[in-house]
């Protein structure tokens, strides 16, 4: 299962929702694709993929996102109990009971691999995915899968700009690329023992 968000902030386009929508319904290796398009909603992003999970019973969720600026594809190892509040500086926990943090259970290190070696793109292993909804859904989503149980590997693949909708001289990569990105960063999520 993959999932992107919808534009937000001065986004006007995100690269994240054109991949998830582009892989839709492709075979990948064994695995099918079902994609998701997230509104950059607290709590309305967790309500859409804890149903699709359970509904669909993915064995991988790979969540994307936009992080403008960055020019490389960064795979995030790590989502921590924090979040951004509307008109506070202050940053409340996501889940008052729960952990620090989740680590990613995707294997990190062959995608980032697969990525720069057959995709030929500038790839970094990253620390951790922010404090907005990117890191929102992916310490959910692992959350959700620890307490239920599910058997299910989830991570999440922070995305620059597309070069189609960015400004000159801003970090960017063609997207038709980073779909080819993902795409290999998918086999390599489901071909990792
Ligand atoms: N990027 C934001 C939220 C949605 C998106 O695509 C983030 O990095 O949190």
């Amino acid at each position: 299962m993959l999932t992107g968000f919808e534009p937000f902030h001065d986004n006007a386009v995100n690269p994240s929702q054109l991949i998830a929508e582009r892989l839709n319904g492709e075979t990948i290796g064994n695995a099918r694709v079902v994609s998701l398009t997230l509104p950059v909603v607290f709590g309305e992003d967790t309500r859409r993929v804890f149903a699709a999970i359970d509904e669909w019973k993915p064995s991988v969720v790979i969540s994307l996102g936009l992080s403008a600026g960055i020019g490389s594809i960064d795979v995030e190892m790590f989502a921590v109990n924090h979040r951004i509040a509307d008109g506070s500086k202050a940053l409340p926990p996501i889940a008052e009971d729960g952990p620090a943090a989740y680590f990613s259970t995707l294997p990190i290190d062959p995608i980032c691999a697969a990525i720069e070696e057959r995709a030929h793109l500038p790839v970094r292993r990253h620390g951790y995915a922010g404090s907005f909804l990117c890191n929102h859904i992916l310490y959910q989503t692992l959350r959700h899968i620890e307490t239920h149980k599910i058997d299910c590997r989830a991570g999440f693949l922070h995305l620059p700009q597309a070069t189609e909708n960015s400004a000159k001289g801003q970090p960017s990569l063609p997207l038709e690329q980073m779909i080819a990105g993902v795409r290999i960063a998918i086999e390599a999520a489901m071909s990792t023992p």
